[in-house]
């Protein structure tokens, strides 16, 4: 049986919604971020010594970081729904997009999380963080273009790993100027596996009421 390490209102959204898309059985034990801190609970370093969500855990194994998480259960589970085949040029832009969500698109929103505790000795770095949100998130919607999904017509867990950028992103209204990110927040939250996965996940304030 796979077990998700699950902290409400977080990355690990994305897992439970991908075992929900492959109609997988799973158990979410869940953990709640500290009311004033938003930190993981001290439970969660019992876990994985990094104590931070989300950890896949089957039989004995343990993984954790969510794209190897993701890569994992689609070679283990999925039959050609949610990867192009490999050895194929789509399965290459695939695996770009997979390392793409949480090795570059995070940056620029955690910089700004983290620099907006500074107040004002945060203004140096402003231009900078703002530069690389702007040559982001206009690459993702230049790249998304009219399709619905990143590699064309079809959901793949490519747009899975992207969608908490994009969802991040688009907290706020800051998505208003690449209307087509924000219609792809919609049509993913509109899926039938997107909405089960948030009743076994708990609080998800990316979700777009
Ligand atoms: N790149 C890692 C990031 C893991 C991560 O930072 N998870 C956050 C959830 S959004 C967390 O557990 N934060 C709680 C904490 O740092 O105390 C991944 O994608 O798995």
């Amino acid at each position: 049986m796979i077990i998700i390490h699950h902290l409400n209102d977080s990355r690990s959204q994305r897992i439970l919604w991908l075992l929900e898309e492959l109609g997988l059985e799973y158990k979410v034990n869940r953990y709640e971020r500290d009311a004033e801190t938003r930190l993981a609970p001290p439970a969660l370093l019992e876990v994985h010594p990094l104590g931070k969500s989300p950890v896949l855990e089957e039989d004995s194994l343990k993984i954790h970081e969510t794209g190897a998480i993701v890569e994992y259960i689609i070679d283990k589970y999925d039959d050609g729904k949610l990867a192009p085949k490999r050895d194929s040029i789509e399965h290459i832009r695939y695996t770009e997009w997979i390392h793409y969500a949480e090795g570059s698109a995070m940056l620029p929103l955690l910089l700004r999380l983290y620099t907006s505790r500074l107040g004002d000795a945060a203004a140096p770095l402003m231009p900078r963080i703002d530069g690389e949100t702007i040559n982001h998130f206009s690459y993702l919607s230049k790249s998304l273009g009219e399709n619905d999904y990143f590699l064309g017509d079809e959901l793949s867990a490519a747009d899975i790993m992207l969608s908490f950028p994009i969802e991040a992103a688009n907290m706020r209204g800051g998505l208003a100027k690449l209307p087509n990110l924000a219609e792809f927040v919609k049509r993913i939250q509109a899926r039938p596996a997107y909405k089960k996965a948030l009743e076994r996940g708990g609080e998800y304030s990316f979700f777009i009421k």
